[in-house]
């Protein structure tokens, strides 16, 4: 970080920032020029707040160097972060690294024989976990709002037949006490800077699918990975799932360049969830294997298997067999890239 202070600017106050800089476990290496004066920080100042010193009299500007997230940071962490879900009794799913994922499942649970039926031909088809919201944010408070703690027992249900791990949807705190069981716990776009939610999965250890907010920057994304990573939580995977722009052909604008910005960024591995991003079944193919050849560790699709009478989200979803279909061309591009390496 280097802060340029005003010209002539009071001493004591210098001495007195240097002084408070050097308590936070800084280094400051002053450089005097012709009129101006500049400090460069050195030392983590992840923790400092920017704002505070620039509200300072002497000071004229501060500007980062560095980004303001540290544990998602891949400067400290080279090696892509591999998160292994699963356990006892189910396949293992890895993510990051060499592991793609490839997570499926409807929109919302709506009956057992729904949850049952996609999870049997998702996972023949080649999906490694589940999805399936129990709690749903829905744009109208009169739109289907999830079956709750009953979805979240067919989620099981359909785990214990076909052993795939499970991915929902959080939307309060309160109902944290109903995750327990659950394999990846997803934040949705509302919810990014939902931080005292944050907070607390970060107190938790269980990986969390964490989704960018519809108009948050990258960064914010990030940094909001580094809530719940400062709490001691490691276990976190990025999602893009498209941003609101002035296009009106696509639910929202999938931005693509995320996913190699967010890998050079940071170590955390990065799914694309195109259904969202699109809001169109027939947007959902290209945009899974233009992911997959972006970099993506991984997708999340929507699959029903009546997606007429889907609860929710039916125009988005693939049937079983589109999904197979797509999945064998993802398999395909990553060959293709492996290839290539
Ligand atoms: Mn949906």
């Amino acid at each position: 970080m280097i802060v340029l202070l005003k010209e002539n600017p009071n001493a004591v106050a210098v001495a007195n920032l240097k002084q408070w800089l050097n308590n936070e476990g800084i280094t400051v290496h002053v450089s005097e020029g012709e009129r101006h004066t500049i400090l460069g920080l050195v030392g983590d100042t992840s923790r400092l707040d920017m704002s505070l010193i620039q509200a300072l009299e002497i000071v004229d500007d501060v500007k980062r160097i560095q980004e303001p997230f540290k544990n998602a940071n891949r400067k400290f962490h080279p090696q892509d972060t591999v998160i292994e879900i699963g356990g006892p009794g189910l396949e293992t799913a890895r993510i990051g690294g060499e592991h793609f994922a490839v997570i499926a499942g409807p929109c919302s649970v709506e009956t057992e024989s729904q949850i049952c039926q996609v999870a049997e031909a998702v996972k023949k088809a080649g999906a490694t976990m589940l999805r399936g919201g129990a709690f749903k944010p829905r744009t109208s408070p009169y739109a289907f709002q999830g079956l709750g703690a009953e979805g979240i027992r067919l989620l099981k249900l359909a785990r214990e037949h076909t052993g795939l791990p499970i991915v929902t949807e959080v939307m309060d705190a309160d109902q944290l006490p109903l995750f327990e069981d659950v394999d990846v716990i997803q934040v949705g776009a509302r919810n990014m800077q939902n931080f005292e939610l944050l907070k607390k999965l970060g107190r938790m250890d269980k990986p969390v699918l964490l989704k960018r907010g519809m108009s948050a920057t990258l960064e914010e994304l990030l940094m909001s990975a580094e809530y719940i990573m400062a709490g001691g939580n490691e276990k976190v995977i990025l999602c893009e799932r498209g941003i609101r722009t002035f296009e009106t052909k696509t639910r929202n604008t999938l931005d693509l360049s995320a996913v190699p910005v967010l890998k050079n960024l940071s170590h955390l591995p990065v799914v694309v969830d195109p259904s969202h991003a699109t809001g169109v079944s027939k947007l959902v193919a290209p945009m899974s294997l233009a992911a997959t050849a972006a970099g993506a560790d991984g997708l999340i699709i929507e699959v029903h298997n009546d997606p007429e009478r889907a609860l929710c989200d039916g125009p988005q979803s693939l049937r079983p067999e589109a999904f197979a279909e797509l999945a064998e061309k993802v398999r395909g591009v990553r060959a293709a890239i492996r290839a290539m390496a």
